[in-house]
């Protein structure tokens, strides 16, 4: 089950059901007001499964536009948690590739805050790269969806869009090269209800295309991802409480060549085949 959060036209946002390729059928109608609803509460998965979509409203997607689907959960992530995503910064950085080899290896993982609900890009909606950077790069990333008690309920395609200057000149201004406007898209919807291994059979794909022509493609399988999901999310909730829920990036294993970087009106387009695409226009902040 996909679900989403959409306008249309000049609605209020609302909830959707995800049907085929092509439509949504709107649960607002079914009493189905918030993604919390039914992330927080197992019967309302339950009704969402029995329900009987006939008579609601099915929108075609060429008439909605995709909200990010995030209410009121900060966003996460998890670091260095592929083999290439250690290699790349340990290449990036003299100065900090110890700290990359001791976290890939250590009990504790890498874990940071990403972005506020509100500063979250939707699909369709453009991503940031930093005017004070000269070597920005996507980060194609599976997110997990996890409730107020720490239940993994969902995933969805995430976008850490990185400064690698920044981050390879001193480990200490990570978080400016991690965050700032428009570092962090998400969507287009969450699919519920896939257990852990079903998700490792997946792959996740990215393509960046500058003036129309691909310029990047890559690819990983999301069963090289090294520690388990339950693990990172025992990690993020010791001594910390989440009451909205939490949405927690898993790292990326796709990282284009070093002397590849974003530039404004790039496209940057994330699929994970069971879940759907994540595609972004690039801006410069
Ligand atoms: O510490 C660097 C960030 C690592 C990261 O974002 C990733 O591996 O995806
Ligand atoms: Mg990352």
């Amino acid at each position: 089950m996909r679900i989403c959060r959409f306008v249309q036209r000049h609605s209020a946002v609302r909830i959707g059901l995800l049907s085929g390729e092509d439509a949504v059928i709107d649960l607002t109608s079914a009493g189905f007001l918030t993604l919390a609803d039914l992330l927080e509460n197992d019967d309302a998965i339950n009704r969402l499964t029995t329900l009987t979509t006939e008579q609601l409203p099915r929108i075609p997607l060429s008439e909605i536009r995709f909200c990010a689907p995030v209410e009121h959960q900060e966003v996460w992530a998890a670091g260095v948690t592929y083999q290439r995503s250690k290699q790349a910064r340990m290449e990036e950085s003299d100065f900090s590739a110890t700290a990359y080899d001791r976290v890939y290896e250590a009990e504790r993982p890498e874990l940071f805050f990403k972005s506020m609900p509100r500063k979250v890009v939707a699909h369709g909606e453009s991503v940031g790269i930093r005017a004070d950077s000269k070597w920005n790069v996507p980060e194609p990333e599976l997110a997990l969806v996890i409730n107020s008690k720490g239940k993994i309920v969902g995933h969805t395609i995430g976008n850490d869009l990185s400064s690698r200057d920044i981050e390879g000149e001193n480990l200490l201004y990570l978080p400016q090269a991690k965050i700032y406007d428009g570092s962090c898209a998400l969507g287009p919807c969450l699919l519920l209800g896939s257990s852990e291994a079903e998700v490792r059979q997946w792959s996740i794909q990215i393509e960046i295309s500058r003036s129309g022509k691909s310029v990047f493609a890559g690819e990983t399988s999301l069963n090289k991802i090294k520690r388990n999901f339950k693990e990172l999310v025992d990690y993020l909730f010791r001594s910390q409480t989440f009451p909205n829920g939490v949405i927690l990036l898993t790292g990326t294993g796709v990282v284009p060549p070093d002397q590849f970087t974003l530039e404004a009106e790039d496209v940057v387009t994330i699929t994970v085949p069971e879940i759907g695409t994540l595609r972004n226009a690039v801006k410069v902040v």
